[in-house]
């Protein structure tokens, strides 16, 4: 079913459409609206535990996304590659665990796009100020691409740019909103993706930031 809207309790709307975007890629509206509050919370226990920040990649350019992880891995890039690590390089301790709010969230999301058996072992936690833009990737250091790879979207709205299986291929902008949550995987696990530069803003929950947690199996 698509394009139906749930009434809460007070009034406000909760859009839980489910919108195919290519085959293997859904994107499920507001699907994480009534979870929130315990996702925020979570997202402060890893931020305390390990804090965010701006990895170098390969060529030696600095993110201007901010990054964390939780879970077993978490993805990290310095001058030597991207690589997933059991420790977080900053503070050599293990990443934080995966909270259960957000396991649970990953897993329910990925069952509603058809991917029944999905057990992350890996969260990063991608935090955008204005400006902060991820270039065009695909998502590719995973051990497992049979896995599908789920995305929250907090905060300020961004757009998404989705393309093919090669570089080349026609781009589609994708605009990601509070709530949102993206699962792809099967024949779109490889698509090259990327986020515009975030606009300047402020979100009645968040300020002015964006964050967006990806969940993957890494192994
Ligand atoms: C790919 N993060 O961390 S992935 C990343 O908003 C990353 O921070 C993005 O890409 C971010 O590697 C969100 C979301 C996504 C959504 C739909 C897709 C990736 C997709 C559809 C096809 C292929
Ligand atoms: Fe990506």
């Amino acid at each position: 079913m698509q394009g139906h809207t749930r009434d809460l309790f007070d009034g406000a709307s909760l859009d839980t459409r489910h919108e195919p975007l290519a085959p293997g890629a859904w994107l499920l509206h507001g699907f994480a609206l009534d979870k929130v509050t315990a996702v925020l919370a979570a997202i402060e226990d890893i931020r305390a535990a390990a804090a965010f920040r701006h990895l170098v990649t390969p060529g030696g350019f600095r993110m201007s996304v901010a990054m964390t992880n939780c879970g077993r891995l978490g993805w990290v890039s310095d001058r030597r590659g991207y690589r997933y690590a059991d420790c977080d390089p900053l503070s050599g301790r293990p990443w934080p665990p995966m909270p259960r709010v957000l396991l649970e969230l990953a897993q329910t999301a990925a069952q509603a796009a058809g991917f029944s058996d999905f057990d992350p072992d890996a969260c990063l936690v991608n935090r955008y100020e204005p400006g902060a833009r991820l270039t065009l990737h695909q998502d590719k250091d995973e051990g497992d691409l049979s896995a599908p790879i789920v995305s929250v979207s907090l905060g300020l709205p961004a757009t998404f740019l989705f393309g093919g299986d090669l570089r080349k291929d026609r781009q589609r902008r994708v605009p990601l909103q509070h709530g949102d949550v993206v699962v792809w995987g099967g024949p779109a696990r490889l698509h090259y993706h990327g986020v515009l530069a975030l606009k300047d803003g402020n979100h009645v929950v968040l300020g002015s930031q964006r964050l967006n947690l990806t969940f993957r199996r890494a192994t």
